[in-house]
């Protein structure tokens, strides 16, 4: 018997493909020039495996898809925005539900609603949009997770945990009344999809209120992180992952969502709140930016789908299935010895092009290098999370230089296969053995705000 155990697969099959074109390496090292070395500004229809993100790149069901035909697309009133509003209260618990069209749009509102010039926002590692919507609003973002998160090799359950200490001494250091609010993202995207444990939610939450600070759940990929709670938290072992979720988020005050991620959808997102005071200023602002309230910026067909999307993605099976897709790739990339960030993430497997690339100083953007290499290679798009994406402190302009120099592998749900994985674990180790020839970038075009999206690179 060739199985050391049962072997697992989805609990989908394949109902419609779309074909993918080949190119050849000739071809790619001319892409990846004229997209000046930045995988975000190559043409989709030049990548093979897209692992760009796993944002809006999902693959509905039948069942979407039958919803996204009962679309009320009326202005006002629309009956999807109530099937909305029903799943997020059955689902994470809040009270109040404004939908923008996707994660951003969230944060922006709730950062002008809750962050007064001056004021302190702490949270559990930066991500790039919602540092920026905190520091347009004239906060300053402290970053207040534990250490652990910030070591690749660190194999701690919980990188993603808010270190108490820190943010006690935060409160300590400014008073609780300079703090607007503290976010808890989960998973952490930026520590490698890293889990954050029911223990240190609670925690946050009892520490965050007695102070009188708000607790905001960037819920995005919080499904995901409640599948790491049931197999490595104690006492959650038994327990469905949808009560896990709930009770996760009952220690938040409020949440901001990109559907785009667990939600299974293609786009959207949300707000969800239980304070009826902060509703009604989100309710009256989201007509400014995104649309009306029973809207906000979304079709009536993509408020259902991402509705249907909702309850397919708390279903255990489902994230036990793609969880384990994302292992596989990771554990097929230890047997040749990648350097990686470990435990393996929820969404992606993230390179350590610290150790990958070790010839190439930060200052010439080794994960950068290493993602443009990786396409020309063999067609799979990744992305850079290291000091392109970190960008610049906004007081003294000077680079932030992350301990965190990596390249994700975002895998994107329910639309590759195992067949799909061992052809990029293939690419990376090939790229891996011959890794002392590569070079690294200076960068020659750099964008005022979130610039990992549009700079321009030239290879040294
Ligand atoms: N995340 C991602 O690829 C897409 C944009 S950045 C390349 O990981 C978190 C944790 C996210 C996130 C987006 C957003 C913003 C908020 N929080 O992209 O505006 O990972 O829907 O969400 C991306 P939107």
């Amino acid at each position: 018997m060739r199985f050391e155990r049962r072997p697992w697969a989805e609990p989908f099959k394949v109902k419609v493909v779309e074909p993918l074109k080949m190119t050849t390496q000739q071809d790619r090292e001319k892409y990846i020039v004229e997209a000046g070395y930045n995988t975000f500004l190559l043409r989709s229809e030049d990548v093979y495996i897209d692992l760009l993100t796993d944002s809006g790149t999902n693959a509905m069901s039948d069942n979407q898809w039958a919803g996204m035909m009962l679309g009320d697309e009326a202005y006002a009133g629309s009956k999807n925005y109530y099937n909305l509003e029903a799943n997020v209260q059955k689902i994470y618990g809040y009270k109040y539900l404004v939908p923008t069209h996707q994660g951003r749009g969230a944060e922006n509102m709730l950062s002008q609603c809750l962050i007064k010039k001056g004021q302190y926002v702490p949270g559990n590692m930066y991500f790039t949009t919602t540092r920026l919507h905190q520091e347009l609003a004239g906060g300053t973002f402290v970053d207040v997770i534990v250490d652990e998160a910030h070591d690749p090799e660190s194999d701690f359950l919980f990188k993603g945990n808010v270190c108490l200490q820190k943010f006690e001494d935060l409160i300590k250091r400014v008073g609780g009344e300079n703090i607007a609010y503290i976010t808890i993202g989960a998973t952490v995207n930026m520590a490698g999809g890293q889990p954050v444990s029911i223990e240190n939610i609670k925690a946050v939450n009892a520490l965050a209120h007695k102070h009188g600070i708000k607790v905001v759940l960037d819920a995005t990929r919080a499904m995901e992180n409640a599948y790491y709670i049931q197999q490595r938290e104690a006492g959650y072992a038994n327990k469905p992952i949808a009560e896990i979720l709930k009770e996760f988020a009952s220690y938040s005050d409020a949440a901001t969502m990109s559907g785009k991620k667990d939600l299974l959808v293609n786009i959207g997102g949300f707000v969800a709140v239980n304070d009826w005071d902060l509703f009604e200023e989100l309710r009256n602002m989201v007509v400014i930016y995104e649309g009306l309230h029973t809207y906000g910026g979304l079709a009536g067909r993509d408020m259902e789908a991402m509705a249907r999307g909702m309850e397919e993605a708390i279903q255990d099976d489902y994230m036990a299935s793609r969880i384990r897709q994302v292992e596989y790739l990771g554990n097929l990339l230890d047997e040749y010895g990648v350097p990686m960030v470990k435990p393996f993430g929820g969404h992606a497997i993230f390179l350590d092009a610290r150790r990958f690339y070790s010839h190439i100083p930060q200052s010439q953007y080794p994960a950068q290098a290493l993602a443009a290499d990786l396409y020309v290679n063999s067609g799979v798009r990744t992305m850079e999370r290291g000091v392109v994406s970190a960008g610049r402190n906004k007081d003294t302009g000077e680079e932030f230089m992350p301990k965190l120099e990596l390249v994700r592998l975002t895998i994107p749900r329910r639309v590759y296969t195992q067949a799909h994985m061992d052809v990029v674990a293939y690419s990376v180790a090939e790229l891996y053995e011959n890794r002392h020839k590569a070079r690294g970038l200076k960068m020659v075009y750099e964008p005022k705000y979130l610039r990992f999206f549009q700079a321009r690179f030239e290879k040294i």
